[in-house]
């Protein structure tokens, strides 16, 4: 049957893991749906995503699609061609995080009409607006579309208090098949957008100007609330850049968690100096509320490359944030990042001893490694292109850009081999069960000693179970 309302497709690229995918879900919601038909698909739940939203888009006024920067381009670029050829009238808009970078970039291709930046609720909802009112979405604040063969970036919209919009509706998105995904009932919330801090690494200060915007409390936990009778919810990922940025505002949000009984847990990021801030006292009151697990970017065990990062943290912030999260039980995901551009050796060595002093604080806690590679975006990436590094210039290339795993140009290959074992040692030395007692000592003994060569034991390891290991 077909629906005779104008239709919206949003569209996820494929991507690794099964986050929600809630910038989409913030745009439907925003949307009238008294009066449009909005269709999320998502890439990574479809066995064919190209046909799926090509055969969507051909009675549509436009289709949206999310972009990270990385792999996801690839399929966002072949899911608009695909619907240029099915549908040539069908306007296309991309957003999210690299669209906001390199908005004229994506209108390279002719597939793309329109790219938005930053936050997108008002502005596409002004541009189906505009649609279906047969005007142009060019000029509208927030985008940079191609009118006539012509590129207009139109003024940059304000950071709208999330307040103000409407909450987000999941019955848009089949929840029950990211349980099944993720194989736990945990849904994904965002509470906050953008970010008040200014690490050179981090395109976040460039695509937010280092605003920030959080949901008020009670709106947190009742729709927090709503989740658990709907779908009968077990955990929350809040998915916020910074979520512990207020201490008042977390501080209400557990003691609301509280009163109403949730009976919940829920994971977060948190940074050292806001754990710090946050004090005893909230941070008992946030576990009694659930909290469970905290992922923290520590990124350098330096405190001078740290502030060559700008990350306004110090590593005794880190050591009490430890500490703080292993007295309560907490299971916590300290980030890492080695080879900075110059970073010398002794940091990576510092890197590696915080890496191990966290290991032997907590069985609760992981230590994942990364080679760094610039992001677009950022003061560090703009320094090394000064440097000479040279970033993708075409989309097709941008692609091809993903870092997951990988090594970057400032790490030479025999340290990224030793990080690759450090870690492997690392993860085990300190790792309960009474069974793994000879990996454990071997492991011990190698990270005692700093002495990584002839990795047999990883390898032995890696025989018998070949999957990599995430932590
Ligand atoms: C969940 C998440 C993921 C999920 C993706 C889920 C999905 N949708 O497919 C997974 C785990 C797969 C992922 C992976 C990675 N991620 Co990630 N991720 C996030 C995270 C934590 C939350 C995203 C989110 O849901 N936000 C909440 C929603 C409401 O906001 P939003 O998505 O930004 O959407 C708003 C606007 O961007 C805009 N918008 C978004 N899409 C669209 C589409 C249209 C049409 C329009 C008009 C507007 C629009 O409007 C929305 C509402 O305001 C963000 C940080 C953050 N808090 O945003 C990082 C973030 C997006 N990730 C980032 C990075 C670096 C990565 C990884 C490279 C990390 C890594 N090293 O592994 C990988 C790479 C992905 C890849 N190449 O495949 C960077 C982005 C960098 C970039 N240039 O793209 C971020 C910002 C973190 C950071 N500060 O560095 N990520
Ligand atoms: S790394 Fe985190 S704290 Fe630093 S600017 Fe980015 S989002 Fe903010």
């Amino acid at each position: 049957m077909t629906s005779r309302r104008p239709r919206v497709v949003l569209y996820n690229p494929r991507a690794v893991f099964y986050t929600m995918p809630l910038g989409l879900v913030a745009l439907a919601s925003a949307l009238d749906r008294s009066r449009i038909d909005v269709v999320i698909i998502d890439g990574r739940l479809e066995p064919d995503p190209v046909a799926a939203v090509a055969a969507a888009a051909r009675d549509a006024v436009c289709v949206g699609i999310s972009v990270l920067t990385g792999a996801p381009i690839r399929d966002a670029l072949a899911v608009s061609r695909a619907v240029k050829t099915a549908a040539p009238r069908c306007t296309v808009v991309w957003g999210g995080w690299h669209p906001s970078l390199f908005p004229r970039e994506c209108l390279a291709d002719r597939s793309i009409d329109v790219a938005v930046q930053g936050q997108g609720e008002i502005t596409f909802r002004e541009i189906v607006d505009r649609l279906l009112a047969g005007r142009t979405p060019a000029g509208c604040p927030g985008t940079t579309a191609r009118i006539h063969g012509e590129i207009v970036a139109a003024a940059p919209r304000p950071l709208a208090d999330l307040n103000t919009l409407p909450p987000h509706d999941y019955s848009l998105i089949p929840v029950g098949k990211y349980f099944e995904k993720k194989r736990t009932r945990q849904i994904d919330y965002v509470s906050s957008q953008g970010c008040r801090f200014r690490c050179a690494f981090c395109a976040d200060p460039a695509v937010f100007g280092r605003a920030w915007t959080g949901l008020a409390p009670e709106r947190v936990a009742a729709e927090a609330e709503t989740l658990v009778g709907r779908y009968a919810m077990r955990e929350l990922a809040f998915q916020d850049e910074t979520f512990f940025t207020s201490a008042a505002r977390v501080d209400a949000i557990a003691e609301a968690f509280l009163s109403r009984g949730l009976g919940i847990t829920w994971t977060a990021t948190l940074r050292a100096d806001q754990a710090c801030r946050l004090g005893e006292q909230s941070f008992a009151r946030a576990v009694r509320s659930g909290l469970r697990r905290v992922m923290v970017g520590v990124e350098s065990g330096s405190q001078d490359t740290l502030d060559r990062l700008s990350k306004d943290v110090t590593i005794e912030q880190v050591r009490r944030t430890a500490e703080l999260c292993a007295r309560h039980g907490i299971g916590a995901i300290f980030n890492f990042i080695v080879g900075f551009p110059g970073e010398p050796e002794s940091s990576i060595q510092a890197t590696l001893s915080l890496v191990k002093e966290l290991r032997r604080a907590s069985p609760a806690f992981e230590t994942p490694v990364f080679s760094y590679r610039p992001y677009p975006g950022n003061k560090m990436a703009d320094r090394a292109v000064a440097e000479g590094y040279v970033f993708p210039q075409e989309l097709s290339e941008w692609a091809d850009f993903d870092y997951v795993g990988s090594r970057g140009p400032w790490l030479s290959a025999p340290a990224w081999d030793r990080l690759e074992a450090f870690q492997f040692y690392a993860r085990h030395a300190w790792k309960p069960g009474l069974w793994r007692w000879p990996l454990r000592l071997a492991s011990q003994v190698r990270c005692t000693h700093d002495w990584y060569r002839w990795p047999v034991e990883k390898r032995l390891v890696e025989l018998v179970r070949p999957a990599p290991q995430v932590s």
